[in-house]
């Protein structure tokens, strides 16, 4: 029976969120250490339920999924007034093994699959679980759909107080469905991690019953600005704010450490590239993503002759 997830985690993790706790990965550095409990600055939220931190999960390689900063932010003007404000993300997997899920459809010719969490054994084999986890057949870039991981990330605006706390939500951003796949081997150094990619382009292929999704231990999936729906809009909006990127904010995987998946900036709108967050107070967390090209778009390109490069020579996910 496919299990409901309590509405007391959810209330948890909301609240954590709205306290700015996900501080995790800001007393980390750039390095390849994996989080420990002594880097943490709070609780994650425990959950029974959860095989990854139960008693017996020294007997699994749980994945471990953490949001990097947003990076190169920028405005986007599409016309009749509207303001985007863009971001990237990195949403990467610093655990133990691979992030993945495999999707079967259940209801024929829907754009959704059912999917059940792939956990690496310590003795090599699978174990499978059941997750709230679906998969969606969405569009994406290079003008494609792909069969991606529903709600594996959440954009939020949120407003700050005097004090840099934030208050409430005001926005929102359009894109929650992510590939979860191999595209930079981020943490080289990470034990367990693989050399090459293991999972490819996500499929692209509307008539599959079924598709094995992840992200390797050391790897990220990472989205430039300029990709579709990578945005928040900020249409008629001043003062300052804070951006939020959230990794699985449904928390249909299941991880080694749920309570480093939030990394946040500080924006001051309107915004000005020369001085993201002016005068704004609030504090900014989650690893900062490094890479030359972000500014010129030059790591879009590469990542789109990437993936058409896969699809093209039939390597898609299966
Ligand atoms: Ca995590
Ligand atoms: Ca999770």
């Amino acid at each position: 029976m496919r299990r409901v997830r309590t509405l007391p985690i959810v209330v948890l993790a909301a609240a954590l969120v709205a306290t700015g706790a996900g501080t995790v990965s800001a007393a980390l550095g750039d390095g390849d250490a994996r989080p420990s409990a002594t880097a943490t600055t709070r609780q994650a939220p425990v959950d029974p339920a959860n095989p990854c931190t139960a008693p017996d999960a020294a007997g699994l390689r749980c994945p471990d999924l953490m949001m990097r900063r947003p990076f190169g932010l920028e405005t986007d003007r599409p016309g009749r007034g509207r303001v985007l404000l863009r971001a990237g993300n990195s949403i990467e997997n610093v655990g133990a093994g691979p992030a993945s899920l495999r999707g079967r459809r259940v209801v024929r010719g829907s754009k959704f699959m059912e999917a059940d969490q792939l956990v690496r054994r310590a003795d090599g084999g699978t174990r499978r679980v059941d997750t709230a986890g679906r998969l969606e057949y969405k569009y994406g870039h290079l003008d494609r759909r792909y069969w991606k991981f529903h709600d594996a990330a959440r954009f939020e605006l949120w407003a700050l107080d005097a004090t840099g706390t934030k208050t409430t939500v005001v926005r929102t951003g359009p894109k929650v469905a992510y590939c979860l796949r191999d595209l930079e081997r981020t943490r080289p150094g990470l034990r367990g991690t693989p050399r090459r990619e293991v999972y490819p382009a996500c499929s692209t292929n509307r008539e599959r019953r079924a598709v094995t999704l992840g992200t390797s231990v050391g790897w990220s999936d990472t989205y430039p600005p300029a990709y579709p729906e990578q945005y928040i809009d900020v249409t008629g909006l001043r003062g300052c704010f804070a951006y939020v990127h959230t990794a699985d904010p449904g928390n249909a995987l299941w991880e080694s450490d749920e309570g480093n998946n939030v990394a946040q900036v500080v924006v001051s709108l309107p915004f000005r590239e020369g001085a993201p967050r002016g005068r704004c107070p609030g504090r900014e967390f989650g690893q900062r993503y490094r890479k030359a090209g972000v500014a010129t778009g030059a790591i879009d390109e590469a990542w789109y002759a990437k993936a058409s490069a896969e699809l093209a020579a039939g390597r898609g996910q299966k």
